[in-house]
């Protein structure tokens, strides 16, 4: 069987003796156990990384507090031509990376070019951005005063990444934290430890060839233990976070008990609202994409579908009708639309939320079930799901990272929809499907949606860079990416200065001596 040029990309990346337990990724300290990385897609071990340990990391702190104090002082565009560079090698490197992606994580190859292109696409955001960091001028109440606010660097920024977008997250996160003169640890996920060795040496590479200290960019590996190290660590002002509410929560309790800043991106539950003028062109194609894409394991991921009873039964035979053409397979190869989830551990989680929801009263309408023979060793691969059920079922109220959608009917007006579209305790992303423009305004009121992406006309998943990216309630309300999220990097300083030869106070207060 071809590996699909496997090899040839971890060569190409520098991942090579990685069954010694590799620590080739430059700056990273790691000397602990080691860790095995599996690949969902064959079920064989790629690599093996060796884990932190306290005292690693206590150096990489040394390290990376060292570099910040020389790295705040470079002017910021001049940081920004560093990401360029990135950016660049990113270009360059986007077939063997997608393809590590793709094979350690399981995603498609379209998928997992994707990410990278994400990556690309953060960092060029970045550079304009470098040139951006504006504070601005306040008028002051007294005269021959002025006042202004400025933004500095914040120090060290922890990165916490799930499995899911291994590579892309890390992006969104370093690329604006390295303009704003930040230097970076990351935690990646053990479930995808190669996938962050092979950008800490893209990155190093950059770093080298600039002369610069490797500490602006460190990684650590292992385990919530690794993970806790840093939360709890006050020479980490910002831990940024991406996993599920119940990492959200340890973390998020642990960064605050020390005032530190967090920013969490955690678990989704998102809906499609299916409308009575709901195209069913753009309907079908958005709702399997998002319900079946990265197998379901998107936190934009579709879980539910609102649809109107008017048009239910249709939407209904369109969207089973759609999941029989659905291809499952080596990602790798091109015309599968459907990898294998992340490990056997999901597999389990994915069998007993359907056993769940059938308890529960759900209506299976296409079966699921665990993929067996040639082809399907690893034991990951998943049939994708529909069910029907209610919203208030206690495993729809649950996020399961698997191809697992819901389907449920609502009557009369687009506000009952509404409501049960946010009905649930998370709130990343929405969609609704419709052609009445007071429907799609209703939605993205203040009465409408209460998630952080609404969207009209497409799904739920597949944001862009552009937009800040994050939701509310147990998601976590953290926004990373672009719009102004690169101000969570930044400590916000405000300035009074006097050029007059007197001392009027504020407020009018007298203080005559
Ligand atoms: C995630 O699942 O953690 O909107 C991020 C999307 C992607 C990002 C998902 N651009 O699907």
């Amino acid at each position: 069987m071809t590996d699909f040029g496997i090899k040839e990309a971890l060569k190409t990346l520098g991942l090579k003796d990685i069954n010694e337990g590799t620590s080739t990724g430059s700056n990273n300290f790691s000397n602990g156990e080691l860790i095995e990385s599996y690949s969902p897609v064959d079920g064989k071990l790629i690599g093996k990384v060796k884990a932190t340990t306290k005292e690693d990391f206590e150096k990489m702190m040394d390290t990376a507090t060292k570099a910040f104090k020389s790295f705040r002082n470079m002017p910021s565009p001049q940081r920004g031509e560093i990401v360029r560079q990135f950016g660049n090698k990113l270009r360059e490197l986007k077939e063997p990376l997608g393809k590590l992606v793709s094979y350690e994580m399981g995603k498609s190859l379209q998928e997992g070019y994707g990410e990278v292109q994400e990556m690309i696409d953060i960092c060029d955001f970045a550079v304009g951005l470098s040139r951006q960091l504006n504070g601005q001028v306040i008028p002051s109440e007294r005269p021959g005063h002025i006042m202004r606010e400025q933004w500095h660097p914040i120090g060290v920024v922890g990165i916490i990444s799930a499995f899911n977008f291994p590579v892309a997250v890390w992006a969104w996160n370093t690329s604006l934290a390295w303009i704003c003169g930040d230097v970076c640890v990351w935690k990646a996920s053990e479930k995808a430890p190669l996938c962050s060795i092979a950008c800490q040496n893209i990155i190093a590479g950059v770093l080298k060839d600039n002369n610069l200290p490797e500490g602006i960019s460190c990684i650590i590996n292992g385990d919530y233990k690794v993970g806790e190290m840093m939360t709890a660590d006050t020479r980490i002002p910002l831990i940024s976070a991406t996993g599920s509410t119940r990492m959200g929560r340890i973390v998020g309790t642990t960064v605050a008990q020390r005032f530190g800043k967090s920013l969490l991106e955690l678990g989704g539950n998102n809906a499609i609202i299916i409308t009575p003028t709901a195209d069913l062109k753009v309907v079908v194609p958005g709702a399997v994409f998002g319900a079946v894409g990265t197998c379901g394991q998107r936190c934009t991921s579709t879980r539910r579908l609102i649809i109107h009873e008017s048009v239910y039964d249709k939407v209904r035979d369109a969207i089973v009708g759609a999941y029989k053409q659905i291809k499952i397979g080596n990602p790798l190869d091109e015309t599968k639309h459907v990898g294998p989830l992340i490990d056997k551990d999901s597999v389990k989680t994915y069998l007993a939320a359907i056993e769940k929801a059938k308890a529960e009263g759900g209506n299976v309408l296409v079966e699921g079930g665990v993929l067996t023979g040639e082809g399907f060793e690893s034991g990951c691969y998943v049939k994708p799901v529909i069910i029907e059920a209610e919203n208030h079922f206690k495993i729809v109220q649950h996020e399961t990272f698997a191809p697992i959608l819901y389907l449920m009917k609502y009557s009369g007006e687009v506000e009952n929809a509404i409501e049960k579209q946010n009905g649930v305790v998370q709130g990343l992303s929405s969609a609704i499907m419709t052609n009445e423009m007071k429907e799609a305004e209703k939605f993205l009121s203040y009465a409408g949606s209460d998630c952080g992406i609404a969207n009209v006309n497409i799904g739920t998943s597949g944001a862009e860079i552009g937009g800040a990216f994050g939701g509310e309630k147990e998601t976590g309300g953290g926004r990373e990416s672009g719009s102004d999220a690169w101000k969570v990097y930044m400590r916000r300083q405000t300035n009074t200065v006097n050029y007059s030869d007197e001392l009027p106070l504020a407020q009018g207060i007298k203080f005559d001596l």
